[in-house]
This record gives structure tokens, sequence and C-alpha cells, in this order.
């Protein structure tokens, strides 16, 4: 778009005279530093795509469908073999990483971290991930707690996000590489107050991971964790190992979400320090990575009303808060450049 003429003509006349005036008083060339030669920004503007709540939301129903996702049954089978099948259908490379893990019951459990690249070949990367295995206990009901649970909030809202972000990416291409890393077995812990260290009883798909990166020496500029980001009235915290391993990554995404009208999902508060995957993957890859967990302090735990019950299933799930961390992770995505978060 052109200015008016009279705008422009008036642009110049204004800089002639700041030009000779400053000439008046100093002898020196005059130098403008701010005036239309100046070269532009070398970074562009990117258009941020609109997240779909309703296909993040179709996107856990679907898994909710195979049953319980625990390792060793059919549900974590077949919805293995879905997860992989959508990452393809989205034009990602997909990497099944294989491996087994012992249960701290005794069982061996077979697991499969599913690992989707969208631009493997760009140096530039940014890991995103979720836990796709279900609880296989509600251990924080009062009835029926030897039976596994729906997960739909715990294990199925963050990857239901994450595969919108990935049909996100492939309709509307962006310059940088992103990993899509569904860890295995997180939630397949001892949560008894034996007086033990057990919290190497839970991510056994992050730790496995962390210890064998699906590329050798893999160091994205940041990582991304979403776990129990479905529920209704959310309360995003700035989580404890977040803040101390990757403050500027808290800063962007809570600053992002404020931008966009959620402050009141993203507080700005800062919370306790959960053990989740993200502390494997900072521990063991040496990957800056924060966790967005929702924990709005309605159980002692400060964890949601349906941590580990039945009534983690879809009347749990609610599409307002499915927007708001889809759109967010979305533009902070979108909004990393070249390099530069
Ligand atoms: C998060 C959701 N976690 C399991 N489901 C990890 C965790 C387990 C965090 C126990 C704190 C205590
Ligand atoms: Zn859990």
């Amino acid at each position: 778009m052109f200015a008016p003429t009279h705008l422009l003509r008036n642009l110049f006349v204004s800089l002639f005279v700041t030009v000779a005036f400053t000439a008046c008083i100093d002898d020196k060339p005059p130098v403008v530093t701010n005036g239309p030669t100046t070269p532009k920004t070398t970074v562009p503007q990117v258009a941020v795509p609109a997240f779909n709540e309703d296909s993040a939301y179709i996107n856990i129903q679907k898994q909710v469908d195979f049953g319980p996702r625990v390792p060793n049954t059919d549900g974590h089978r077949k919805c293995a073999a879905w997860l992989s099948d959508e990452f393809k259908r989205y034009g990602l490379t997909v990497i099944e990483q294989k491996f087994q893990a012992q249960h701290y019951k005794g069982t061996t459990f077979n697991c499969v971290n599913i690992i989707g690249q969208y631009k493997p070949e760009l140096p530039n990367r940014i890991l995103l991930a979720a836990h796709w295995d279900t609880r296989f206990m509600a251990d924080q009901d009062t009835q029926n707690t030897n039976k596994p649970i729906d997960g739909a909030d715990d294990g199925g809202s963050g990857v239901g996000v994450l595969l919108e972000m990935a049909r996100l990416l492939n309709a509307n291409p962006v310059d940088i590489g992103v990993d899509f890393v569904l860890f295995d077995a997180e939630d397949q812990g001892n949560d008894s107050d034996d007086g033990q260290d057990n919290s190497r009883t839970w991510c056994l798909g992050a730790q496995h991971w962390a210890k064998n990166t699906h590329i050798p020496g893999y160091a994205p500029m940041y990582g991304i964790l979403l776990d129990m980001v479905g529920g209704k009235n959310p309360k995003f915290e700035r989580e404890g190992l977040s803040r101390t391993f990757a403050p500027a990554i808290v800063d962007k995404v809570w600053n992002t979400a404020a931008s966009l009208g959620y402050s009141h999902a993203f507080v700005p508060e800062d919370g306790a320090a959960i053990t989740d995957d993200h502390f494997f993957v900072i521990q063991l890859a040496r990957i800056p990575m924060i966790d967005i967990i929702s924990r709005p302090g309605e159980t002692k735990s400060g964890f949601v009303k349906h941590w580990h019950t039945h009534d983690d299933d879809m009347s749990a799930i609610d599409k307002t808060t499915l927007k708001m961390v889809g759109q967010t992770v979305t533009t902070v995505v979108y909004n990393t450049y070249n390099g530069v978060l």
C-alpha cells in the first residue's frame, strides 16, 4: 500500500527540517537514524493458524474409544498403531521406539514411544511432548480402584492437542523443525506413601527416550510438555522445574497466553516442582523443557478432582481449555524463527 502523496510530502518536509536543524547546531554530516531508508527488521511476521478445538476433542474421543491404554493390553496396541498412522497422515516422519520396561509390581511392559518429525532436515528444532499411556488403576477413586481409567484428560488431552498441531503444521508450513514425542508408560508408577523414593517408577518412556534420543546428540531449542491440559477451569501455574531450567520458555509461553487473553488460565503464579516426563528430559538429555499441567488445587495433590479416578472420562474435557492451550503453543511455535525464541 502506498501512502497518499500529501503524507509522503509532509514526511520529507519534516525530515528535511530535522536534518537541516541538526546540521546548523553541529557541523558533522547529518545522520538520519530512523528514516524511511532504515532496513526492515529481519524477522518476518508469520500468520499463526487457528487451533481447532473440535478437532482436538475428536482426537481425545478416538483414544478413549480404544479403551484404557495400559501397556500389554489390546487398547494400548491398537491406539499405538492409530497414533503412528495419524502422524503419517499429516506427512510426518514416524519412528516407533519400542522398548521393554519393568513395572514396579514386577510385570515386563512392552512399550513404544511414538515420534513424529516435522521437517526432519531442519537443524533448528522444537520438542513437543505428552504421554499417551493411561493409568492401570484408579488409586484416587473410592470405587473400582483396581480398574484402569479412561484417561481422557490424563494422557488423552495432551496427545489430542499435539495431533491437532501436527495437522496445522502440515496445512500451514513454517520454517522450523518440530519433533512430536508421545511418551509411553508415564503413568504406571508407585503412588504409595512408603517412605521410599518412587520417582523412577514413573515416566518410564521419557527415561528410555532421554537416554536414547531419536537423533544422537539431539539438542532442540526447547521442549514443551503437555499433561492434563483438557479439564474445566484449568490453572496453569509456572511449574517449578520449568522455572529453574527453562525460565525464558516459561516467560514466552505465559506472555503469549496473556497476549491471547488467557491469563485467567495461565496464571502469573509460581507453582511447585512436579516430577513429570520433563524432569527426566532435563536431567538425562539436558534439554530445557517446561511442563504445562493444570493444578487448580482441587485435591490434596493439587491436581484436578478427576486425577487418577474414573471421572477422568470425556465428561471431564472442556473444549475451551483445549483451545487456550493449543492456540498458545501453536503461537509460540510459529513465532520461533531462525533459532530465535
Ligand atoms: C502426572 C499425571 N503424573 C502422573 N499423572 C506424574 C506425577 C505422579 C506427578 C505422581 C506427581 C506425583
Ligand atoms: Zn496420571
